[in-house]
């Protein structure tokens, strides 16, 4: 019984993690407009500035994490 919730503890951690490493499809660090589309397809580029803090035109690990924890990015993706 213990090990069951453990298991589906780890699987909702797996589930809300959605991390550059997931998004960057070409591998260099950063999620581009593009490859946040391919993900999630329903992304504006209003939405898309929002989550770009330093407006670099470039999605960092760090501005995703904190896309997520405000809602802006589904989890689950
Ligand atoms: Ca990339
Ligand atoms: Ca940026």
């Amino acid at each position: 019984m213990k090990s069951m919730i453990a298991m589906t503890a780890a699987l909702l951690a797996t589930a809300v993690t959605a991390s550059a490493a997931t998004l960057d499809a070409d591998g260099d660090g950063s999620v581009s407009f593009e490859e946040m589309l391919a993900v999630y397809p329903d992304t504006t580029a209003e939405t898309f500035a929002t989550i770009d803090t330093d407006a670099d035109g470039m999605v960092s690990e760090s501005e995703l994490t904190a896309a997520v924890e405000a809602g802006l990015v589904p989890a689950n993706g």
